[in-house]
């Protein structure tokens, strides 16, 4: 038996969307339709003094237009849609609450809806476990099952160095014979990553190497074990045999199917197709950088039943991330995913490095040195439009930002003297034109970047603690003095962020009411002489 499933992944040309550009993908943020869509509804809500059958029913249309534009279920949109109307009429709408503070905040009628969105989304996606079993002898053993092209090599590779960080021993197990180049592509990303690759004889067939594989990793002490199998562009009887027979050879602890995001709805068929001749432990979602639709990932556990356990964002092996229902539920609502984000961040900064930043920030000692420090830990966390389309509120700015112009301040750091980067006042117009030169840029430019980081650095020690960027993550407060340096405000001048001209006005703001308070100053003073 055949599906009719076409082959998905490396023909990504429909990820291209409107524009028709393949470049496109990397503009696009991820689960755009949707986010769109709950957006619409939100802001359709935003003035109601309650919600009404008519307006949530008028919401509802867009949020179902996105899921069905995202590609999701059909069903499994009906349903949703139903249960969100319930929850969003069916309790009474409590327009008061208190904060952790015991301050009295306004719930309005437009938040209550987008809750029970937020709830309802979890609900469909959830519940998930990212953990992988482990077998009777201990060992965390993983098979890996899809269609041609989804990303499974990458993900055996990603898997391995997620575990690897565990502190396991890994063995990864190239069972793909199927194409000439999948042993070279495993041994590859195994030299990449420090993971030993089995590869079995030639000719030997794939139940065979996996079992030797298996066999080995007990002999030699390895206690995970990752087999990457071949894919085919549908279905076929052939390839499911020989998955069985891997099956029964090696019995793995973990059974994972991996999906693109790219196949839209027909992720949940394929799953389907292949829960019924293997039992399925959980899924890979990759690609989800590059689809902007991302129906996939709110259907196929409602369908199918099997969870989603990790996501891949990228074709880096560091890409992976498990799979939390809560943090895509809210990036779709468009309310970002703060604690993934503070995840990510706690893996590429040192907090001890951190708080030393922020001790001498307050003693007014941050130099240009400590941003390119800063600059860099952002750019650790992933491309600066993925960073920001994961803020709250901002996630909108997230398709303006050039990650060139990163590339620019950091060239005009780096023709700096140490001197210079420490204490950028010194820098007057020969300095100025000399760092243009050697960093290939022009001199207004070195001029813009020492005034905004100028401005910056003056509202941070009047500020102390509070004010930029990543200091409004909950959790960073302690190093919101370094993290509180807003380094998009650099960006500034090319639209990189909107938060430049927020820093000049209230800057201006300050000087003003510096003046004022001078004037009465001196006017009391006056007063007592008389
Ligand atoms: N953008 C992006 N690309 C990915 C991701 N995962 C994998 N890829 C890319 O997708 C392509 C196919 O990945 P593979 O890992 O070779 O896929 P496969 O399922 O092993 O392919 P076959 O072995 O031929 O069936 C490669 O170019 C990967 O770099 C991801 O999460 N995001
Ligand atoms: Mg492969």
């Amino acid at each position: 038996m055949v599906h009719a499933i076409p082959p998905a992944g490396k023909t990504s040309a429909s990820a291209g969307g409107a524009s028709g550009r393949p470049e496109a993908i990397l503009h696009r943020p991820m689960l755009e339709t949707l986010t769109r869509g709950f957006t619409a509804a939100r802001e359709r809500l935003a003035g109601v003094r309650e919600l009404s059958e008519e307006n949530v029913e008028q919401a509802l249309r867009d949020v179902r237009l996105s899921l069905l534009e995202a590609d999701v279920d059909l069903g499994v949109v009906r349903d949703f849609l139903g249960r969100v109307k319930t929850r969003a009429l069916g309790a009474r709408v409590e327009t008061r609450t208190l904060d952790a503070a015991g301050r009295t905040l306004r719930v309005t009628p437009g938040q209550h809806f987008v809750k029970a969105c937020e709830d309802e989304l979890v609900e469909l996606m959830g519940p998930v476990d990212p953990s992988l079993q482990r077998d009777a002898a201990g060992t965390t053993s993983v098979m890996l099952l899809g269609l041609q092209g989804v990303g499974k090599t990458t993900v055996a590779a990603k898997l391995a160095r997620h575990l690897q960080r565990e502190g396991r021993r890994v063995l990864l197990v190239a069972a793909d014979v199927q194409r000439p180049a999948a042993v070279l592509q495993l041994q590859q990303l195994g030299q990449q990553i420090g993971v030993e690759v089995h590869v079995g004889a030639p000719g030997e067939a794939p139940p065979a190497i996996c079992a030797q594989a298996a066999r080995r990793a007990v002999a030699q002490g390895f206690d995970a074990v990752v087999y990457d199998t071949a894919g085919r562009l549908a279905i076929d009887d052939e390839l499911m045999l020989e998955l069985e027979e891997i099956d029964r050879a090696v019995a793995p602890a973990n059974r994972i199917l991996v999906c693109d995001a790219l196949m839209g709805r027909d992720a949940v068929q394929v799953a389907r197709a292949f829960r019924e001749r293997i039992p399925l432990d959980g899924l890979v979602l990759t690609k989800l950088d590059g689809d902007a639709r991302g129906g996939a990932a709110l259907a196929v556990k409602a369908v199918t039943g099997v969870p989603i356990k990790f996501v891949g964002t990228g074709e880096d092996v560091e890409r992976l991330e498990p799979f939390r229902p809560e943090g895509l539920a809210s990036r779709i609502l468009g309310m970002g995913d703060v604690v993934g984000l503070v995840r990510d961040f706690g893996q590429v900064v040192d907090e001890r490095e951190a708080e030393e930043d922020a001790a001498r920030l307050l003693r007014g000692r941050f130099g240009l040195e400590d941003l390119l420090k800063q600059l860099r830990v952002i750019q650790r966390m992933g491309p600066l439009r993925e960073v920001f389309a994961r803020l709250p509120g901002i996630g909108g700015l997230a398709d303006q930002i050039d990650e060139g112009e990163l590339g620019r301040v950091e060239a005009l750091i780096h023709s700096m003297t140490p001197a210079e980067r420490a204490r950028p006042e010194i820098i007057d117009k020969s300095r100025a034109s000399r760092i243009a030169r050697g960093s290939g840029r022009r001199s207004r430019e070195v001029r813009e970047l020492i005034g905004r980081f100028g401005q910056m650095r003056q509202m941070m020690s009047a500020l102390g603690t509070s004010g930029g960027l990543l200091s409004r993550i909950p959790g960073l407060g302690r190093l919101a003095p370094s993290g509180g340096m807003d380094p998009s405000a650099l960006l500034a001048s090319t639209g990189g962020a909107a938060s430049g001209g927020g820093l000049r006005d209230s800057a201006r703001r300050r000087s003003r009411q510096k003046g004022k308070r001078k004037q009465a100053r001196n006017s009391r003073k006056r007063n007592r002489r008389r």
